[in-house]
């Protein structure tokens, strides 16, 4: 999994990139609109402002990093919830949160980026909210892929998660990774197809998920492609930028307010 810097985050807690304005063009949904459809549910279903969550820093392996937690912090804000950064870090951090009876404790160290619901016992990570929030957004620029071509790039962590809901969601998907033997992997499981040449596999599909730490020359896009591309870092030439319908991007939004809201959907089916 790629590691967020420092200056990879520093717009989030102010929104300095204005997602909604964008997510609104490209796909007619905010990232609550987007993150509402990803957990399954309607607008309405369910009511955000009545979730308190605590974001833990975790100081393990590679440390900190700067703005990361401040940045989980204003994005659950930004869906309604309640939210505070912990005093404590780690376990003490993690002690804070309980004993303040939140109903949401969110957390990251170098491997593992998690929401867990206090009140059902449930976890829900960013693998599968990455997946599942560029999934819902490409699925929303396309008007649905039911019987579409969708490329997905990367067979890892998200990208297997992609796969899986692309395949759900109805699309004739195909996989691709240096690793073949990943992509594979994903093919016998869920019967996708798998390519070994994204030089000849880019510009054959109009859609795209691009769930690999890489980007690709503008000369390989298809003219009207719909990228849906979490993996950072994130960089499109002109000649790509110029020729793709959208490029949906962000560095932890999506994927973080996918969390938040699939967490707090367990929550409400606890109380129910
Ligand atoms: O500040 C902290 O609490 C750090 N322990 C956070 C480390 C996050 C490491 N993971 C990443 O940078 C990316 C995120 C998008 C989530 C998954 N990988």
């Amino acid at each position: 999994m790629t590691r967020l810097t420092p200056d990879l985050i520093e717009g989030v807690p102010d929104d300095k990139i204005d997602l909604d304005s964008r997510l609104l063009k490209m796909t007619g949904k905010t990232v609550k609109g987007l993150a509402i459809e990803a957990a399954g549910l309607e607008e309405g279903d369910i009511d955000l402002t009545k979730f308190r969550v605590a974001v833990v820093p975790i100081t393990s392996g590679l440390g900190v990093i700067s703005g990361f937690s401040a940045s989980v912090d204003a994005i659950v804000r930004r869906l309604g919830m309640e939210s505070y950064v912990t005093s404590g870090t780690d376990v003490n951090g993690f002690a804070q949160a309980v004993e303040d009876d939140v109903d949401i404790i969110m957390m990251a160290d170098d491997n593992k980026f998690v929401a867990y619901n206090t009140r059902t016992n449930c976890q829900t990570d960013n693998s599968f909210g990455t997946a599942m929030g560029y999934s819902v957004a490409l699925k929303n620029a396309a008007g649905g892929l039911e019987g579409k071509d969708v490329l997905v790039i990367g067979a890892g962590f998200v990208g297997s998660w992609a796969v899986r809901i692309l395949k759900d969601m109805g699309a004739n998907v195909t996989v691709t990774d240096i690793l073949v033997d990943k992509a594979n992997a994903l093919r016998d499981k869920y019967g996708v197809e798998v390519s070994t040449d994204i030089g000849s596999a880019l510009p054959a599909h109009d859609y795209i998920l691009n769930a690999a730490p890489v980007s690709f020359p503008g000369n390989l896009i298809r003219k009207g492609a719909v990228i849906s591309t979490p993996g950072v870092p994130h960089y499109f030439d002109e000649e790509a930028r110029m020729k793709a319908k959208a490029i949906i991007h962000d560095p932890l939004e999506i994927g973080t307010a996918v969390m938040a809201v699939n967490s707090a959907k367990y929550s409400s089916r606890g109380k129910e």
